[in-house]
């Protein structure tokens, strides 16, 4: 079978960056030349322009044992350092590090020299727990400074985080609890979400409870913050109160130099199947390149910027681009701890209008809502501080793209769309904002030291105007240095497909276009065959909020007798839609849309109104529960859906 993925879209939209934009812009035409001289010095040199090393490193990268890498592995750092001290050491210690907005509506402002003394107290807190280098730290807490600091605090340490969702179930902590065998657990007693307190520590005491196995959880403490004031069931000689112990601790504490490839975090991703991969990521590699991203793509300019990502600490975006990109360039940022509908539909335009963010960057998913709620929410606040959007998490489609730069950008905003993975750690492709012309709905091109190719189910090249599989051709700083206990699964997941070409496969479908620019298409694993014809969920998606009625859309192939897979619909429709018309008549007006703008071969053979779809909480489509639902089976594993309630809502209306 081809791995060809037909093509049916275009578009011809080229946004050029504003002139002053231009002129101010942190990353010129010339970094692609300098990276393409030589990428091992230009890495080099970005390294060391953004870090401190305590001991500078003379290797670049080791690839003699793929795809086992290292990078700058006879150097040593330490990463919270790089993230704190050195801010304050250079005189910023009165710069705002985080403006954090609780969901009840309480603020504080954190400042580095601020940020930097509570980490330095958490450390020795932690370091008073049994944490020392390479111990494995789980952090299970809400979006709130406390979040950050721990991170920062097990970084400074040497030793190891991973960071499970706040929605996540007792089980599903215990499993990656167990699976990193961690010593410590930090959490909450709670956090706020949709105007209630929600629990957090009983899922903690749930997870270590005897579940009658014989297997004891291997936790040893548990550092508990108290934000909701809800009350708690305690386990004297395990638990222990953060503002017992924080406060009361000493804010010195010397970060000491480790090594490069010393590990910084695992973070699992649940695969398609099977158990969650507990994704590795080491130390100086990583950190060069969240923080090269994080300065160039978003063109931060650390002392007028204000800058706010709206991940959740759970997702890899949260690391990357909430955690060590920012703080290492110095960042003053937003933390909002709740969700946008709360108290009502505008609370994400407050909080840019009240802080004066100028760069935000969020996911399509939230876009996509904000479009179905109408542009009158937004247009009743100053969003004129901005200057700068970003995109992340799943294609977004045109449509969308053009709504979030008219309405929210003003017209005139650069947008980013930033493509990349837990697996590859940092950005990968994107636009540089001062010198890419930008195209609704493609992410472009890859990044300066980045190699990025679509090739066919050989690995050769597809060329312009054609689709593929995205492969990464070469090794990377931030890339992924293996899957927690299991090397084996490391190769056959990511390097076995081109092994003897030595690409990482990631997984996706992607096209490029005339110009060479890059369209991610969905997961490989979501293409469908209708007919023999390769079909991307992105397209069609993308054709049907291209509707005035849609607002979201999913797309699934199902199977079917005639066809193969048929193309199965799943819509939702505006609130200002649903004031005039009724659902019913839409789906075929929908079905015949789809085969207007690209063609019969892509037109629905259903579509099916619903309210939601099935989202992680990182906002990506569960397509293969509605796959499950189209097909008329029983509907999988629905643990890391945001909403698990969704999935029998949209069984029903689909009846
Ligand atoms: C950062 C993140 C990774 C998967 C990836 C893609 C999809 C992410 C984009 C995108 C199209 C984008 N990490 N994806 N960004 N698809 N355009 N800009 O999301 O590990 O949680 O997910 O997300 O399928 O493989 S992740």
């Amino acid at each position: 079978m081809s791995q060809q993925i037909d093509h049916l879209l275009t578009e011809d939209r080229r946004f050029a960056p504003p002139a002053d934009f231009v002129q101010n812009a942190v990353a010129k035409p010339g970094i692609y030349d300098e990276a393409a001289d030589d990428r091992l010095s230009f890495w080099a040199a970005r390294s060391r322009e953004l870090l401190h090393w305590h001991t500078p490193f003379t290797n670049v990268l080791d690839w003699s044992n793929p795809p086992f890498a290292k990078w700058f592995d006879d150097g040593k750092l330490n990463v919270a350092y790089n993230c704190l001290d050195r801010h304050v050491e250079a005189g910023n210690g009165d710069r705002v590090a985080i403006h954090f907005e609780g969901e009840p509506g309480d603020s504080r402002s954190v400042t580095y020299a601020e940020l930097t003394a509570e980490v330095k107290r958490v450390a020795n807190v932690l370091a008073g727990l049994g944490v020392g280098q390479g111990d494995r730290v789980a952090i299970y807490l809400p979006m709130i400074p406390e979040a950050i600091a721990s991170l920062l605090a097990v970084a400074r340490l040497g030793a190891v985080h991973s960071v499970v969702f706040g929605g996540f179930s007792a089980d599903s902590l215990r499993a990656r609890i167990d699976d990193a065998g961690a010593k410590v657990v930090i959490t909450a007693d709670g956090g706020y979400r949709k105007g209630k307190a929600s629990a957090l520590k009983p899922a903690v005491d749930q997870a270590l409870s005897d579940r009658g196995d014989g297997e004891q959880a291997t936790v040893e403490k548990v550092l508990v913050v108290r934000r909701t004031e809800q009350e708690v069931e305690w386990t004297d000689g395990r638990d222990v109160w953060w503002h017992d112990v924080v406060p009361a601790a000493s804010a010195e504490h010397e970060a000491e130099a480790f090594d490069a490839e010393n590990p910084l975090f695992i973070l699992y991703t649940s695969g398609t199947t099977g158990k969650p991969k507990g994704i590795l990521h080491t130390s100086g590699g990583y950190l060069t390149q969240a923080a090269f991203t994080h300065r160039n793509v978003f063109d931060l300019h650390p002392e007028t910027d204000v800058y706010w990502c709206t991940a959740d600490i759970g997702w890899i975006t949260g690391h990357s681009y909430v955690t060590y990109g920012p703080l290492a360039n110095g960042a003053t940022q937003v933390l909002y701890e709740g969700t946008p509908e709360f108290p009502e539909p505008g609370r994400w335009w407050d909080i840019i209008e009240k802080y004066g963010v100028s760069i935000f960057y969020t996911a399509p998913t939230a876009v996509r809502s904000f479009m179905k709620q109408g542009r009158e929410i937004p247009q009743k606040r100053d969003l004129s501080s901005l200057r700068l959007l970003g995109s992340v998490g799943e294609p977004i489609n045109p449509e969308a793209w053009m709504w979030f730069r008219e309405v929210i950008g003003s017209g005139l905003t650069p947008i980013v769309d930033t493509w990349w993975q837990t697996e590859t750690g940092a950005i990968m492709i994107s636009a540089l904002p001062g010198v890419t012309e930008t195209k609704p709905g493609s992410a472009q091109v890859a990044l300066p030291g980045v190699e990025i190719d679509v090739v066919d189910e050989k690995g050769e090249a597809v060329g312009n105007d054609a689709g593929g599989l995205l492969v990464v051709t070469d090794p990377w700083p931030s890339m992924l240095r293996g899957i927690w206990g299991d090397p084996d699964r490391f190769v056959e997941t990511y390097w076995k497909m081109f092994a003897d070409k030595g690409f990482y496969f990631a997984g996706d479908g992607a096209r490029l276009d005339e110009d060479g620019d890059i369209w991610l298409l969905g997961r490989v694993d979501d293409v469908m065959n209708v007919s023999g014809h390769r079909l991307s969920t992105a397209e069609i998606e993308s054709a049907l909020v291209a509707h005035d009625a849609t607002a979201e859309a999913a797309v699934v192939g199902a199977s079917d007798e005639t066809t193969g897979q048929a193309v199965v619909a799943f819509v939702i429709l505006k609130e200002s839609f649903l004031k005039d018309n009724s659902a019913e008549g839409l789906a075929n007006t929908l079905r015949q849309w789809v085969g207007e703008q690209i063609g019969p071969i892509a037109r629905p053979r259903d579509v099916y109104i619903v309210g939601e779809l099935p989202k992680t909480r990182s906002g990506k489509i569960m397509r293969r529960l509605l796959r499950d639902v189209a097909e008329g089976r029983e509907v999988g594993d629905t643990q890391t859906l945001a909403d698990t309630a969704v999935m029998s809502v949209i069984a029903r209306q689909v009846k």
